[in-house]
């Protein structure tokens, strides 16, 4: 037998060559109050889990095992859980989840001043590390993807960018990097959050939008981000600034998102993927998930969501001594929580709430913490954490009383704070 060549690395030690860093600076302030003292990526979502443990899933499930969570705005939640709750990867077999907190580490001296600055300012951390491929990642998506056959992907296709991609509707397109790509899904021409996106050819209406999600070569982004931080004239943002100044010039192809999606087969033509920037946005992506078949299949054992466990009962629900039922249909309720004589429906319950007598709770986010007085009515609320709600309030029936007393959004969707709750007296 003769032997002509050494063959090429196979897909795991590929896998073993990248670097994922999961940008988790911004502060989301669309989330209004949600975001007063945490950082989006640690907003709590979907009963039990933080949003950033959606791109930390999607990593270690897809054998991503080295990974830089970059953070800055108000951060100490994020912290927090993810030390907590993400601290179970082998150091020793060089595997690594490292919190990359903004510590003013090159001559500049500021704070990250974008999303590329955030890397380039961590680039002393990524040298010399052995990485091929980094993958640049937000910390503020609900969605599943296998990494690894976007990395096959940009490995086959032997470009120095590949952009995660997805189908949206025009008016939506706005909000996001959009771009137009060939038969061979080169990337021909890539715009940061146009105010007339170009829709894809033969599909009026519909356009190609950049996730945020980015495979880059190593040398090439190393390269890239030195030349930026040079430039006085960027804002050293991977949208505005990076992306631009490659495509067209070097290969860039984009990868479309549902093949890589973890999909639900009940929605094969669905690709899930949000981007919960919005109270509305995500009141409804937790509402989903009350729904007969959500569209986020949560209960996947094949791509699990993992998350901090609090050591917490079982959620019980209780037939008090005023011969109330407590119930929920329709409904999540999790570990900690007590449904004494009261009602929830079409409701999402997080971590140790106290629903009492007489009290319905209807399409509501109650978030951890919190207890509802007895006769309260609330419906299309989302409470945050350590909520008192006092007996007999109600929200969620008077725009204008909710408006002065709440945040309530053209959608009808009432945010409440504790300090809101406090103001109230
Ligand atoms: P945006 O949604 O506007 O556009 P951006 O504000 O750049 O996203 O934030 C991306 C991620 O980086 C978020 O997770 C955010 O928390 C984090 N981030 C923002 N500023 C940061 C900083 N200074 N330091 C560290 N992290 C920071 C981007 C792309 C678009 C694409 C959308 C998809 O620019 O082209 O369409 O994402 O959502
Ligand atoms: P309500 O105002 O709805 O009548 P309570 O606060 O009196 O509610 O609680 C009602 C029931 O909830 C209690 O009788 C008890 O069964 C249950 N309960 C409350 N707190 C706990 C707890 N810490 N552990 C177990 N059950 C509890």
């Amino acid at each position: 037998m003769t032997i002509t060549a050494a063959p090429s690395p196979g897909l795991n030690v590929e896998l073993n060559k990248t670097l994922a860093v999961i940008l988790a600076g911004g502060r989301g302030s669309r989330l209004k109050q949600l975001t007063d003292h945490r950082a989006k990526p640690a907003v709590p979502i979907a009963g039990k889990f933080k949003i950033i443990d959606f791109p930390l899933s999607n990593c270690v499930n897809s054998g991503i095992r080295r990974i830089a969570v970059l953070t800055q705005y108000r951060s100490h939640t994020l912290n927090q859980h993810v030390q907590r709750g993400w601290n179970f990867l082998r150091p020793d077999f060089n595997e690594f989840i490292e919190l990359w907190p903004a510590q003013q580490q090159t001559a500049a001296q500021t704070w990250y001043q974008g999303t590329a600055d955030a890397v380039f300012q961590n680039m002393s951390l990524i040298y010399n590390r052995g990485f091929d491929h980094i993958l640049v990642l937000a910390g503020d998506h609900v969605y599943k993807q296998d990494y690894s056959l976007m990395l096959q992907d940009h490995i086959d296709s032997g470009a120095v960018l590949t952009v995660g991609c997805i189908e949206v509707d025009r008016h939506e397109a706005r909000g996001f990097g959009v771009m137009a790509i060939d038969e061979s899904n080169n990337i021909t021409s890539f715009v940061e959050k146009p105010a007339e996106p170009p829709e894809i050819p033969g599909k009026p209406g519909r356009c190609l939008a950049s996730m945020g999600i980015y495979i880059f070569d190593a040398s090439t982004i190393y390269e890239l981000l030195d030349y930026d931080a040079e430039n006085p004239d960027s804002s050293h943002d991977f949208g505005q600034d990076i992306l631009p100044a490659l495509i067209g010039k070097h290969k860039t192809i984009a990868h479309d998102f549902s093949r890589s999606c973890i999909q639900n087969p009940h929605y094969p033509d669905e690709p899930y993927w949000r981007d919960v920037g919005t109270l509305t946005a995500y009141w409804e992506a937790n509402m989903d998930l009350t729904k007969l078949t959500p569209k986020l299949d949560l209960y996947d054992d094949g791509w699990p969501i993992r998350t901090m466990h609090y050591q917490r009962p079982a959620a019980k629900f209780i037939h008090n001594h005023d011969n109330r039922v407590g119930s929920a249909t329709n409904s999540v309720v999790s570990a900690g929580c007590i449904v004494s004589g009261g009602s929830v429906e079409n409701s999402i319950l997080f971590n140790n709430v106290r629903v009492n007598s007489y009290a319905s709770i209807e399409n509501c986010v109650i978030l951890p913490n919190c207890d509802i007085g007895r006769h309260c009515r609330l419906n299309k609320v989302i409470l945050d954490v350590d909520c008192r709600v006092p007996e007999g309030t109600e929200i969620g029936f008077d725009a204008t009383a909710d408006a002065e007393r709440f945040h309530r959004n053209s959608d009808g969707i009432v945010l409440v704070s504790q300090s809101m709750l406090e103001a109230l007296g």
